[in-house]
């Protein structure tokens, strides 16, 4: 049995502020919109919230291009409303996370000023590289579409940006750079805080020299400055300087992860990182040539879901703990890309939802989840807000790729990460509850039938299936704790799974599919099995030989 730990009991919530509450009619979600709803989320039962980026930015990737570590912005509120929200979390025995985003700033940023200026001290703080404005110094893509590099007309030289141009990559091999970091970091500790989650952080080591990428690969230059060669040091040194000092929780997203790779991040015998978000559930829909690639997209299979969770379920090791996600605010909405978002959305939502939270590992919800929120949809460039999108999509026009956006119309509708930053819908009145103003980002029309107000009123609902689901996680250890075991691995509509601890065992039966399916007989005995939760009326006694039906969902005792 793995140690007890707080945070692998905890159960984490989501909250991106822009989208989630605005107290002040200004159409921005803002940090007294949080508190106003606190005890909402007690209500639901989570243990923790993960707080999106709040800091001063000026928004070019909505506050993941931070310009003021130290601040709040003012679009979200001040200091002193940060600090009531901490408090306000901490009184119903919530914690909070807050996003940790270090490997770029703005360009706005003091460092930044200061480092195109050449001032002394600072000239090293990000990559710079001699060169004609014509030629960048490598073929290095970004992720938001085109050269990694822009030319900075101040400094007269390249700068690195593995994101937008606005978020220049921060140079960690100088050592200045790296205290800056700890710093921040046990700055924000020292308020009280109980953990971060740590943004794109497998990309803060590059290959020395900078060398080109692979032209295939998409992004290009991937292998050149994903889990470089000294990520594990710099990890390591900053988990001593920093989160080792205090009872604090790390999730740390790092796309590229295998399990094989995860065992030298997590825990003492690795980095000291508690949990990692891995992608390759959220790649397996992908195109070839990446999330914009307007070919080969859309499918997945569930024996390969199977298999991939599977691995990470059961070979993470004694010193490896999961973060269990389907959705964030960079992933389509979870129902209409795992579930089926008409015929069977309660069904489906509720079925996402237990395998979240019957999953080895902490569950992650992402806000609107619990209310089984959907896709919207965007009809031209102009109803889209995302950065990466927009690159996107602009590169496919840009290369000759796609004619008109109506050609990408259905992939953007599939996968843009706008789909989850649209409001939170709290009640059918105009603007859902979340803004008396004009929203930043248009609500999804589907708000008058899905909302949190509705969905609380009624027993059955979405949002009652996660609360309970919440509580029998907090009741049952061997959910917590228990060892994770996949029956039929190769069913194409059954995820069937037991957790195991000393002589409590659960099975859980998830028909992920839109057709009915039989549980042949598994070596199980589950005659006697005693029902916890359902997402349909008089679910089968005895599982093991009878049918389910599309997108049930059953826990079971043994
Ligand atoms: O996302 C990072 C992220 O998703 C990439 O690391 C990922 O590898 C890439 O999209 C390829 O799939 C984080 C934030 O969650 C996101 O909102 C920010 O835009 C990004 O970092 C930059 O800070």
């Amino acid at each position: 049995t793995p140690d007890r730990e707080w945070w692998k009991e905890a159960v984490v919530y989501q909250i991106y502020p822009r989208s989630f509450n605005d107290s002040d009619g200004d159409g921005v979600g803002d940090l007294p919109g949080v508190v106003e709803k606190v005890d909402y989320l007690d209500s639901l039962g989570i243990d923790v919230v993960w707080l999106c980026p709040v800091y001063e930015s000026p928004n070019a990737d909505n506050g993941y291009d931070i310009s003021d570590y130290r601040s709040i912005a003012a679009e979200f509120g001040t200091m002193a409303d940060w600090e009531a929200l901490l408090s306000a979390l901490h009184d119903r025995d919530i914690r909070l996370l807050m996003d940790l985003v270090v490997n770029h700033t703005s360009d706005e940023h003091e460092w930044f000023e200061r480092s195109r200026r050449r001032e002394d001290g600072y000239e090293d703080y990000y990559y710079w590289r001699e060169g004609l404005p014509d030629e960048p110094p490598n073929n290095w893509e970004s992720f938001m579409g085109g050269s990694a590099w822009t030319y900075d007309d101040v400094r007269e030289a390249w700068y690195l940006h593995l994101f937008d141009e606005k978020q220049p990559d921060l140079n960690w091999e100088n050592p200045a750079v790296r205290d800056e970091v700890a710093e921040l970091v046990n700055w924000w500790l020292e308020k009280g805080i109980d953990g971060f989650r740590v943004d794109a952080i497998n990309y803060v080591s590059k290959v020395e020299g900078l060398p080109d990428g692979d032209p295939d690969r998409s992004p290009t230059g991937l292998e050149q400055f994903s889990h470089g060669p000294r990520i594990h040091e710099f990890l390591r040194e900053l988990y001593e300087r920093t989160f080792a000092n205090y009872d604090a929780m790390t999730v740390a997203e790092m796309s590229g992860t295998t399990v094989e790779m995860a065992g030298d991040y997590l825990g003492e015998s690795g980095d000291g990182l508690d949990t990692i978000f891995h992608f390759q559930h959220v790649e397996l829909d992908v195109g070839p040539d990446g999330r914009w690639d307007p070919e080969g997209w859309g499918e997945w299979s569930l024996p390969e879901l199977k298999r991939i969770t599977s691995r990470w379920q059961g070979e993470l090791g004694a010193d490896g703990w999961n973060a269990v996600y389907l959705g964030n605010h960079d992933q389509p909405r979870i129902v209409s890309r795992f579930g089926d978002d008409e015929t069977y959305r309660e069904e489906s939502a509720k079925l996402l939802a237990t395998f979240l939270l019957t999953a080895r590992g902490t569950p992650f919800v992402y806000q609107g989840e619990e209310i089984g929120a959907t896709n919207a949809e965007f009809d031209s460039l102009d109803d889209l807000n995302d950065p990466m999108t927009i690159g996107g999509v602009e590169g496919l026009l840009a290369d000759g790729v796609v004619d008109s956006y109506e050609e990408v119309r259905d992939l953007v509708n599939y996968t843009s990460r706008d789909h989850a930053r649209t409001p939170m819908q709290w009640d059918d009145t105009e603007s859902a509850g979340f803004t008396d103003g004009e929203p930043w980002l248009a609500l999804n029309d589907d708000y008058p039938g899905i909302n949190v107000e509705a969905a609380r009123a009624d027993e059955g609902s979405i949002w009652h299936h996660y609360r309970r689901l919440i509580d029998l996680r907090h009741a049952e250890d061997v959910l917590v704790y228990g060892e994770y075991d996949l029956l039929l691995p190769e069913h194409e509509r059954l995820f069937v799974y037991t957790r195991t601890l000393d002589d409590e065992r659960v099975l859980v039966v998830l028909d992920w599919s839109a057709e009915p399916a039989t549980v042949e007989p598994t070596g199980v005995d589950a005659a006697d099995a005693e029902v916890l939760i359902a997402n349909y009326d008089d679910p089968p006694a005895d599982p093991v030989g009878s049918e389910f039906r599309p997108y049930e969902a059953v826990v079971y005792r043994l």
